[in-house]
């Protein structure tokens, strides 16, 4: 856990997720620049690319952090999630390798608490990843 300068212990799940740069994004109070979304789902470029390609696909509906919180209403959203990385590594022409990434947790390096898939592509990944 971080300490902040007044020595208070502070962590990525202080903030509830509806409160994370991501809901403000997908309710439309911070401008953004989708590469796709429909109802469900909506992507953007990684601010912070780790790959040539680095999408993040974050679910409209959604509201959770972590992936323990979902409840039954929420797997549509989920499961769209993945039918949506399917057809952007089909139209950006990613068969020959991506990865797919859900960091959850603290030592995961999860850094915004609110659900997001990493789509990374255009290099050569390793296993195990670091
Ligand atoms: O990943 C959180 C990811 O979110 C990390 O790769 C940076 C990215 N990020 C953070 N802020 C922004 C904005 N404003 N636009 C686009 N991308 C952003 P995690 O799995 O939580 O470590």
């Amino acid at each position: 856990r971080n300490m902040s300068k007044e020595g208070v212990s502070s962590s990525v799940f202080d903030t509830p997720p509806s409160d994370t740069i991501f809901a403000k994004m997908i309710r439309g109070e911070i401008k953004v620049d989708p590469v796709y979304q429909d109802d469900h789902v909506i992507v953007l470029k990684d601010i912070n690319p780790q790959a040539p390609t680095h999408l993040l696909l974050l679910p409209k509906k959604a509201q959770i952090g972590l992936l323990r919180n979902a409840s039954e209403s929420d797997a549509e959203t989920l499961g769209r999630l993945l039918t949506v990385a399917g057809n952007l590594a089909k139209e950006h022409n990613l068969e020959e390798g991506y990865r797919l990434v859900i960091n959850q947790g603290t030592k995961s390096q999860q850094s915004v608490n609110y659900l997001h898939v990493h789509l990374l592509s255009g290099r050569q990944f390793s296993w195990p990843p670091g």
